[in-house]
């Protein structure tokens, strides 16, 4: 045996025999940039043979030099994976010392406790919280919110839609926001939450959103995966999981991740066959009857939807089409202008970065996402938000962060509305000669 080797073992022996132990075998969330090709390799290789879970990127392919990656390690294999990043040379920042305790503070319901100042928008929901709120929302406002099933999910939840409509004027038009296509977002579906809380409270007090509330119906789905949300609640170890429920042919591997089951370039770019894998697209396109839900729904209303938002986490970040290709679209210039402005006000309001741009190049390749998707289908005006933060929390962002992420959110969506109400309404006193 080589001298070399004889200390690498022993020095891990000693790791394990330090009283100090315990502290080594917490779960933590690292966050690592690889410098050199190698390295790369031995990070997709740690992240696809041992029990680790990457935030980000995605997908192990998307690791390259450069490239920050955040890896959520579990304790049991947090003194494998270290020792294995130290002979390669690989330094690496502890991003979360604890995440188990932030996992618990964003499950902990302290509705009852009349001293946390906090209201039921500012805390994070269970599904069955969230049903009775779309059920109670639609009750207390008659006059104003429809709740339409659209579909039910692979495990046959029903697929509710909130609509917002605030007057009957002939030709109306509409946008709609879907929250929750990645399970374990969770700041997604608080959004959506607080988006219709907002439009309720604020219509004929807030000028942006009563203008348009005044032209434009709200179709809002708070929770596109209901399966793989209610999953994320169960237990801390099913707190990463993405994609939704439903189980392979194989019945080896379960779930699909719906913004790689539409059907656009399905299946080509950034995507897997493989159930096994995170971006797994599916057997075929709309395999899933909560992608096709949406699909079916956007197709019959295609002609009055004129913005399409899909609310997703984490990076702060405004995409637009496309994603499955470099090509530019064809009002490439508009959507850049709308999503500039968003960032600017929230630079200014907020204090807040967000990045933009086409999904190709800004964030990467990708196939059969519901944003490329709902823009070739005609709604020319597509977005995807990447809400806070940029991992300092990831996934895990505090409740206490959740007024901050979703006000500046919104005010991306009321800019981004009022600029199409500007670029499709006609002008309101048009004169003919
Ligand atoms: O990869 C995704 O589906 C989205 N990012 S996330 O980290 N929330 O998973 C980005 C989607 C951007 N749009 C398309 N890829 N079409
Ligand atoms: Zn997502």
């Amino acid at each position: 045996m080589s001298t070399p080797l004889i200390w690498f073992v022993f020095m891990n022996l000693s790791i394990l025999l330090k009283p100090g132990y315990c502290t080594e075998t917490s779960d933590q969330v690292l966050s690592i940039t690889p410098q050199t090709q190698e390295q790369v390799d031995t990070l997709r290789n740690v992240s696809t043979h041992y029990e680790t879970v990457l935030w980000q990127p995605v997908s192990n392919e998307y690791i390259s030099t450069q490239v920050q990656v955040h890896l959520y390690v579990p304790g049991n294999s947090s003194v494998t994976v270290k020792a294995i990043l130290q002979k390669h040379g690989i330094t690496h920042k502890v991003l979360l010392a604890n995440p188990n305790v932030l996992t618990e503070m964003q499950m902990k319901n302290d509705s009852t406790d009349p001293r946390s100042g906090s209201t039921f928008y500012e805390r994070y929901h269970t599904l069955e919280e969230i049903y009775d709120w779309i059920n109670r929302t639609a009750q207390d406002n008659p006059r104003t919110v429809k709740a339409i099933l659209i579909g039910s999910s692979y495990e046959k939840r029903p697929l509710y839609v909130l609509k917002l409509s605030f007057n009957d004027r002939p030709n109306r038009k509409a946008m709609w926001i879907d929250c929750g296509i990645h399970a374990r977002e969770w700041i997604s579906p608080a959004f959506c939450l607080w988006f219709v809380h907002h439009s309720l409270s604020f219509y004929q007090q807030n000028s942006e959103i009563t203008r348009i509330l005044d032209s434009m119906d709200v179709y809002v789905l708070p929770v596109m995966n209901p399966d793989g949300y209610k999953y994320t609640w169960t237990a801390i170890k099913r707190r990463w999981w993405r994609k939704n429920r439903s189980i392979s042919k194989s019945g080896f591997c379960v779930g699909v991740d719906l913004n790689r089951n539409f059907d656009v370039d399905w299946g080509i770019k950034g995507s897997s066959q493989n159930p096994c894998e995170e971006i797994n697209c599916g057997p075929f396109p709309e395999s899933e009857p909560e992608a096709q839900a949406v699909a079916n729904f956007l197709r019959r209303h295609k002609d009055t939807v004129q913005l399409y938002i899909t609310i997703h986490s984490y990076s702060q970040m405004f995409i637009f089409p496309y994603s499955y290709t470099f090509d530019q679209a064809e009002n490439h210039n508009d959507l850049l202008e709308m999503v500039q402005e968003a960032a600017q006000r929230i630079k200014r309001y907020y204090r807040n970065t967000y990045t933009y741009g086409p999904g190709a190049a800004t964030l990467y390749p990708c196939s059969g996402g519901s944003d490329d998707w709902a823009y070739k289908l005609g709604i020319k005006y597509s977005f995807t938000f990447e809400l806070q933060d940029r991992g300092e929390y990831g996934f895990l962002l505090p409740p206490s962060h959740i007024s901050g992420a979703c006000n500046e959110a919104l005010l991306a969506v009321k800019t981004i509305a009022v600029k199409v109400l500007e670029k499709t309404q006609a002008p309101a006193n048009h004169h003919t000669i």
